[in-house]
Formats: structure tokens, C-alpha cells, sequence
């Protein structure tokens, strides 16, 4: 865990830094906000702030309620380090976003228990993070988060013209293998077809789990005809090999439904829409009698 220290005063910054190094952190230092502000956004790994109340130009307050009223930056566990003690300072500053407070001059035992608690927080954080953004049985994205990527790439394609195709694809009488085979061979079914899914896709293209033995891709750069032959290649890939589990071998097909943006739209382009068109297309290709691609 990185620590990030912002503090304008460079024997107070120093000491900082210093013990916290001899904890075992990793720690950037800084001597005013906007310098702080930046690295917030170069540092991939920076998740606790100790942030000097009073600072020149932005200051730890106004600092901290940047930091939390952004979504784009990531969380991070934020203590105000201050000389400040009395009550409506200490809640104005947690009003402000802050989780913790050290006061100055700081002593480097309780600096050390307040920064364990503060990592073991930001550990929850992550894992909560990472529950939320993926699905826990196909490692694949939640349907959160593909909705929430979806709509970005939307708006990317808009701005920029490229293509973009959404496919929704569902396994085929999944329900009849998990009343052959049990639900743990369904379970190993959806785990095999989204490794296959994965494993024929771009690095770029990205996957979700929608629903029960539902999954939505998300295709950037990929217009309608070279679509068809990645869902072909997708689907061939989940029929060309039965899926082992427990012994027995379990035969799957998956259907594929397409939508593609046309470059003639006039509406702006909605990710919702796509999904409904590709829905309807997995509905015709289900009635075409499954086991195949429909645009
Ligand atoms: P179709 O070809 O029309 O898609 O038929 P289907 O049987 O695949 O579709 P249906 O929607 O009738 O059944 C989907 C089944 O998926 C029902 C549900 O019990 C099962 N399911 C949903 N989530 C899971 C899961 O996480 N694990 C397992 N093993 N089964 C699941
Ligand atoms: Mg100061
Ligand atoms: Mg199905
Ligand atoms: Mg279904």
C-alpha cells in the first residue's frame, strides 16, 4: 500500500515520511495540494492520504472534498493531520470527506495504529470494489459494471465514429444440464464458455455476465460483418468440445444476438437500445432453432 503525505511544512513532511518508510510504506511526498492533486492521478497505487489541514493554495479540507466528490478518482482513505482540536473543527473536516485525524506534532506509535486501521479499510474497500465489478463464478464483469462500460463506449463511439457491436449470448437448454448433469455441472458449463468467450475476443473487446446463462460482449472498433464472424468463431468454440465435469461430458451451444451502430444513426447512440436490439436478435436467433448467430 502506497501512502500519499501532503504537507507544507518540510520538517513535519520529512519526519513523516520517514517513519512511515521505516513501517514498511511505500510514500510520495508533497508540498502543497495542487502537487498532492496530481499525484492522485499519475499514482495507480497511492490509497491513503495524510493531508496537512493548512496548506497554501488548496488546502487538506478543500483538498479531501475534491478527492470524494470526484468519481473518476479512486478511493482513498484519507487522515487530516492538524494542529486543530476542537470538535466543530474535527467535524467540519469529517463533514469534508475525511476518515481519520492525526494531530501535529504526531506521535509515531499512534501514527502507526491509525495507518494499520486505515489499511485494513482500504482492503475492504478493494475487495468490496472487486465483488461489485466482477461476477464471482466466471471471473467475467458483473452486469453492473458491463452496463456502466457499455454506456461509456456508447458515448466513446459517438465522439470519435468508430463501430461498435453489443451481443447478447445465452446458452442454449442450459436448464436441461442442470437437471441432467446438477447444478455443479452447469456451474463448470458457464465457467468453460466465458474462458472460451474470453479466449476468442480482443483484449479490447470486453465481457459480462447479464443474468443466469446470459452474457453481454461488447465489441469497439467492430462493425456488423466482422461481428458475425467473431460470434461464429465464438460459437463454434463452445460447441467444438463437450465441457467435463465430474467425469461426464456435457455438449453445448450457445445462441448470439447482434446490434451494430449505423454510422447513419441521427439519434445519439444508446447502449441500452444496442442491448434491446441484440436482445431481440438472441430471441430470433432462439427461434430460428438455436445454435446460432443473429444480427
Ligand atoms: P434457452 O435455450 O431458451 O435459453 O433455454 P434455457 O434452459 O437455457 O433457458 P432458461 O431461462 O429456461 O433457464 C436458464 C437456467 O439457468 C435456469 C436457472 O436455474 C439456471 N441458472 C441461472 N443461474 C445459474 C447459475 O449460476 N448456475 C447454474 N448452474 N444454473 C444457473
Ligand atoms: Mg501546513
Ligand atoms: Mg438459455
Ligand atoms: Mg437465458
Amino acid at each position: 500500500m502506497d501512502i500519499l503525505i501532503a504537507e507544507d511544512d518540510p520538517v513535519s513532511r520529512i519526519r513523516l515520511q520517514r517513519v512511515l518508510e521505516s513501517f514498511g510504506y511505500r510514500v510520495t511526498a508533497v508540498e502543497n495540494g495542487a502537487h498532492a492533486w496530481e499525484a492522485f492521478d499519475r499514482a495507480e497505487g497511492l490509497m491513503v492520504a495524510i493531508l496537512d489541514w493548512m496548506m497554501p493554495d488548496i488546502d487538506g479540507i478543500e483538498l479531501c472534498r475534491r478527492l470524494k466528490s470526484d468519481p473518476d478518482k479512486r478511493y482513498h482513505y484519507v487522515i487530516m493531520l492538524t494542529v486543530k482540536n476542537r470538535t466543530d473543527d474535527i467535524v467540519g473536516a469529517m463533514d469534508a470527506g475525511a476518515d481519520d485525524f492525526i494531530s501535529k506534532p504526531f506521535n509515531a506509535d499512534e501514527l502507526k495504529v491509525r495507518v494499520r486501521a486505515a489499511a485494513r479499510i482500504v482492503r475492504l474497500q478493494e475487495e468490496l470494489l472487486f465483488k461489485a465489478n466482477y461476477d464471482g463464478l466466471t471471473g467475467t464483469f458483473s452486469r453492473r459494471m458491463i452496463m456502466d462500460m457499455l454506456a461509456r463506449e456508447a458515448k466513446r463511439a459517438q465522439r470519435t465514429g468508430a463501430s461498435l457491436t453489443v451481443a447478447m449470448l445465452d446458452i442454449d437448454y442450459f436448464k436441461r444440464i442442470n437437471d441432467r448433469y446438477g447444478h455443479s455441472a452447469g456451474d463448470a458449463v458457464l465457467q468453460v464458455v466465458s474462458q472460451r468467450v474470453v479466449k476468442e475476443l480482443r483484449a479490447t473487446d470486453l465481457v459480462g455476465r447479464y443474468g443466469g446463462e446470459e452474457f453481454v460482449l461488447i465489441l469497439p472498433d467492430c462493425a456488423l460483418a466482422a461481428a458475425v464472424e467473431v460470434a461464429e468463431r465464438l460459437r463454434q468454440a463452445i460447441r467444438s468440445v463437450p465441457v467435463e465435469s465430474g467425469g461426464e461430458w456435457v455438449n453445448v451451444t450457445a445462441s448470439i444476438g447482434l446490434a451494430a451502430s449505423s454510422s447513419s444513426a441521427e439519434s445519439p447512440l444508446d447502449g441500452q437500445a444496442m442491448l434491446d436490439s441484440a436482445d431481440r436478435a438472441l430471441y430470433r436467433a432462439k427461434e430460428g432453432g438455436r445454435d446460432r448467430v443473429q444480427s
